[in-house]
């Protein structure tokens, strides 16, 4: 099998997008996050985000990651970590987890500030 490529457009079980750029020579990588889903009757705004990918080499077939989302529309920050797995047709999934931070106004509100999940994504393009 060869190795999984994270450049590209990816959409998960929501509908939502994100782009993710070519890697840089370190292993980090940015990209954009389009999310169809907010719980919030603030618009939508697509959003950047900053990632990391493991190992930095170009041995791992099946490497992990880990990026951060910087929503452009709320005080709240997601990271997501995961791992692209390539099956022997050569199709591409990202099976990873997410952790939501909100924004809380006072430490009385932290015990309901983080939401977590996990999400598949496939290539689109
Ligand atoms: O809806 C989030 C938000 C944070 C504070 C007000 C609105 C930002 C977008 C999160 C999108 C999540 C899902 N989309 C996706 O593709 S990230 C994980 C899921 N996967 C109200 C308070 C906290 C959340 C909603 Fe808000």
């Amino acid at each position: 099998v060869r190795a999984c490529d994270l450049q590209g457009l990816w959409r998960n079980e929501l509908g939502s997008n994100m782009t993710l750029l070519a890697l840089d020579m370190d292993g980090t990588f940015s990209g954009s996050y389009h999310t169809a889903v907010a719980a919030t009757d603030k618009q939508i705004l697509v959003s950047p985000l900053q990632g990391v990918l493991q190992p930095p080499g170009t041995k791992g077939q099946q490497p992990t990651f880990g990026f951060t989302v910087q929503w452009q529309f709320a005080d709240s920050t997601t990271v997501f970590v995961g791992q692209c797995f390539v099956d022997r047709r050569g199709k591409e999934v990202l099976e990873t987890a997410w952790l939501l931070r909100e924004g809380v106004p006072s430490r009385r509100d932290v015990w309901k500030a983080t939401r977590v999940g996990t999400s598949v994504f496939t290539r689109v393009k």
